[in-house]
């Protein structure tokens, strides 16, 4: 029998056998204290610096270390796999055509059964030493998550710019709107949860983006026991920054998933906002295309396919920041953008007029044949032009 209920009840949703083989007899201690998962994308100037911090920081405990690489292809997986042949304690799960610190982080918890999982980044910017007293705080029973705040008591964010510091401030004040409980530090990326707790979040998280503890507290199904311990944020070792301006997108989709409970894909909320914001460019392009003298219909074609291509623009740079398409490929996700939303336009005016010829209602009949050409468009541009990944 699973023990772990969570487990259980994900085990089963996917359909593999309801019970384990009996015969196996676990050792009365566990072999492992804890895991620490390590989300690596081109770091290989510091995987092996932090695996020996980590091995002095962690004296006295039995731990694992994961690797989790995204195919990095500065040789990151070759000096991990290098340290793995030397020490049993180390291993590497390599993810191949993905990207995704969340669901990297994800695989590598749940690639352990080590009964506490942390996470820390490759890049020396989180400090290890703190790494024994978040571990403690968790196998003493007093909380279900640790986390490392740069924002409680003497905690810092080091010398950061004033630009990051006020944008990180902004986005910890916005991500309360999806917590439970208050966190000082929810953006966080050095924490330790117990085992058990993370599996109990995992079925309702959005495994999207930058912000997996965000994701994992706000997806738990009570407020858990946090303990908050402060830590001095350094400076990155070697290596480039992997954030970006997509980031903040991935944010504000994260929090919207959290706020409507997984109900609706943010990716549909984001794609309805561009199409109201493409409504404002048809109107501009309409009304200016008339002022210069243009007829109607000259002008009304002209704000249309304005219209599209701005949605197409702004769509492939935001809500499928992860998919891009560049080049030829853009020129030819446009044409496809076109033909959706021409399909979509014909969706739009047949349901229209399906509610008109029922109820008489002109706005109602406008709305209605609005919502499911959006809908069209979303659902299907979805599956064609942004189908890659
Ligand atoms: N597996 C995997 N790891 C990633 C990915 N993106 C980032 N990482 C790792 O996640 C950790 C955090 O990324 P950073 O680029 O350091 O992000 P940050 O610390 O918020 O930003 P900086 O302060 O600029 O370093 C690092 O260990 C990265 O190598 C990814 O797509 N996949
Ligand atoms: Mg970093």
């Amino acid at each position: 029998m699973y023990h772990d209920r969570a487990l259980a009840g994900i085990t089963r949703t996917h359909g593999a056998p309801k019970t384990a083989p009996q015969h196996f007899v676990p050792a009365s201690a566990p072999a492992l204290d804890c895991a620490i998962i390590v989300p690596t994308y081109n770091e290989a100037g510091n995987v092996g610096l932090l695996a020996k911090a980590l091995e002095a920081a962690l004296e006295g405990w039995a731990y694992e270390i994961i690797f989790v690489d995204d195919w990095s292809l500065d040789g990151t997986p070759d000096v991990v796999a290098a340290m793995a042949q030397a020490d049993p304690r180390i291993r590497l799960i390599r993810r191949f055509g993905r990207r995704g610190l969340s669901s990297a982080v994800l695989e590598g918890m749940l690639a352990s059964v080590a009964p506490i999982l942390a996470v820390i980044d490759a890049d020396m910017q989180h400090d290890e030493k703190l790494l024994p007293a978040l571990l403690d705080a968790i196998r003493g029973g007093g909380a279900d998550v640790a986390i490392g705040s740069r924002y409680c008591a003497e905690g810092s964010v080091g010398n950061w710019g004033g630009t990051r510091e006020a944008g990180s401030r902004w986005a910890t004040q916005l991500a309360q709107l999806a917590l439970k409980a208050p966190l000082t530090d929810p953006m966080s990326g050095f924490f330790a949860v117990r085992r058990d707790v993370m599996l109990s979040a995992l079925p309702r998280m959005s495994n999207m983006g930058f912000k997996v503890l965000l994701d994992m507290v706000a997806s738990l199904p009570a407020a858990p026991r946090v303990a908050e311990l402060p830590y001095t944020f350094r400076n990155r070792h070697a290596g480039e920054s992997k954030l970006d301006s997509t980031v903040v997108i991935d944010f504000l989709m994260l929090l919207i998933d959290k706020k409507l409970g997984g109900r609706v894909p943010p990716r549909m909320i984001m794609f309805g906002a561009i199409g109201v914001l493409g409504l404002g460019v048809h109107l501009s392009v309409l009304t200016l295309a008339m002022a210069l003298g243009a007829s109607f219909i000259v002008a009304q074609t002209g704000a249309v396919l304005s219209a599209i291509a701005f949605n197409f623009i702004l769509n492939n740079s935001l809500t499928y920041h992860d998919k891009r398409l560049r080049g030829p490929a853009m020129l030819r996700g446009l044409a496809i953008f076109y033909a959706v939303c021409g399909l979509g336009a014909l969706a739009n005016v047949g349901a229209g007029s399906v509610v008109f010829a029922h109820d008489h209602k002109a706005w109602l009949a406008g709305i209605a044949g609005a919502v499911v050409g959006s809908v069209w468009n979303f659902l299907i541009s979805s599956l064609t032009v942004w189908k890659k990944k």
